[in-house]
């Protein structure tokens, strides 16, 4: 099983690294997207996205020519869809941009080719898509009519790396391959040998599927449970990070950290899928996705009750951080920032807004200010949203007399 040409559609945190290390093998890669202005960037060699090293292998791969960007598709022997699956309405799964990509794919189809869906779907998700397929080009067969005697392979493979690790985790993780049939797997399986290391594990395509969004939705009710420890915690006066550490040295105990709520575009959504599709069933899945929506809520409640005790007005309230997770400077469906933009609607405030990682021109209507000892020191209330290695170099002097909300347990308080 050859593969000359490779294409992946959408050029997102997933694609463009995807199709970035398939160029890297020295395959012929078309990345297609809709956005003109992300094409266009990625065929001068730059790139669009953050993440860590992306911009010298997109970089390499244009300039040596095994990579180039287009809005619409052309033939290849393999199609990858990883384009993005929000929810709509009440939190129900919106398949619209998987429809748009396989019926944008279909015309430039031949016998032979692999179609993958990458993007983190509902269960049923692929099954679909074929169905889309097979609707638009009637001279070809699929996999749910004609079974290992198809012309086309379709399968689900999950991406499952770590934003801000993406180039070592695409590589080395294992790969759970989900084909409609057995071949479909082997082809995929296949494919993705060409630059993973782990292990390409085959099942079927709902197996795939519900894989992916148990992944994701195990780390959110862990991290709920972490979350509903520290509110419990501040209720009877424990220190939670205490306590988390003294609990995690029990064998088989291994406890999440708590935050300010559950930021990002995965970990926030995908367990929706599995409650709009089972919501009978779901109860502690759905329970968890709350806990977590609702903690930004407390966090603020916390500061405002804080913000109050003091006399001087202006507050002067210290914000670290805006990510949503450390060390990145992605602010994509930020708890952090939800929260700085609830007190920055308070007239009574003066905000401090501090992240090291994120350029100031990122965030429309913050002035962001440098770290320092001196504006710690001269603050009066000091919210920690952000556990960026930057923040847990502040003195403890600095933070002496502060009311100090530390929502991820990394600041040296005395
Ligand atoms: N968080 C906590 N406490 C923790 C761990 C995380 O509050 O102990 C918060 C983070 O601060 C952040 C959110 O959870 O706001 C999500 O961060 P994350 O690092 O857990 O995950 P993501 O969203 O960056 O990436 C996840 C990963 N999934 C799992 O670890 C099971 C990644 O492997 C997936 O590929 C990715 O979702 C995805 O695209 O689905």
């Amino acid at each position: 099983m050859s593969f000359e040409t490779i294409s992946v559609i959408g050029l997102g945190y997933i694609g463009l690294p995807t199709a970035a290390v398939f160029a890297s093998r020295k395959k012929q890669v078309i990345g297609v997207d809709v956005n003109q202005k992300a094409v266009d960037t990625i065929n001068r060699g730059e790139i669009h996205i953050v993440e860590p090293d992306l911009d010298m292998v997109v970089h390499a791969a244009v300039t040596e020519g095994y990579l180039k960007a287009v809005t619409i598709p052309e033939p290849a022997d393999a199609f990858l869809i990883a384009v993005p699956t929000p929810f709509k309405g009440d939190h129900e799964p919106d398949l619209s941009y998987i429809e748009s990509a396989s019926k944008g794919i279909a015309p430039v189809l031949k016998k032979g080719d692999l179609v993958i869906l990458e993007s983190t779907s509902p269960v049923g998700a692929t099954e679909q898509m074929a169905a889309w397929m097979a609707e638009a080009r009637p001279d070809l067969t699929f996999p749910q009519t004609h079974g290992e005697e198809s012309d086309i392979r379709v399968a689900h493979c999950p991406e499952r790396v770590l934003p801000g690790h993406v180039l070592r985790e695409l590589v080395q993780n294992d790969r759970v391959i989900g084909g409609m049939t057995k071949k479909c797997s082997d082809k995929a399986a296949a494919l993705y040998k060409t630059f993973v290391e782990g292990d390409c594990v085959i099942t079927n395509a709902r197996t795939a599927e519900m894989c992916k969004l148990t992944e994701n939705s195990f780390r959110d009710v862990n991290i709920a449970f972490a979350n509903e420890l520290s509110m419990i915690c501040d209720k009877l006066d424990i220190n939670v990070w205490e306590l988390i550490r003294l609990a995690n040295r029990h064998p088989r105990v291994n406890i999440l950290q708590p935050g300010p709520g559950v930021g990002g575009h995965c970990i926030a959504v995908d367990p929706w899928f599995i409650v709009s599709a089972a919501p009978d069933e779901s109860r502690l899945i759905k329970t968890s996705r709350e806990v977590n929506d609702d903690k930004p809520k407390w966090v603020l409640e916390k500061t405002l009750e804080a913000a109050a005790s003091i006399l001087r007005k202006p507050v002067r309230i210290s914000c670290l951080g805006i990510t949503f997770k450390a060390n990145i400077d992605d602010i994509r469906e930020s708890p952090a920032l939800a929260i700085i933009k609830k007190l920055a609607n308070e007239k009574a405030f003066k905000l401090n807004v501090i992240d090291p990682h994120v350029k100031e021109s990122a965030v429309a209507g913050f002035e962001l200010s440098r770290l320092s000892d001196e504006i710690i020191y001269n603050s009066d209330v000091v919210l920690l949203l952000v556990d960026h290695a930057e923040f847990k170099g502040i003195s403890s002097k600095a933070l002496e007399g502060k009311i100090v909300i530390d929502t991820r347990g990394v600041l040296n308080v005395k």
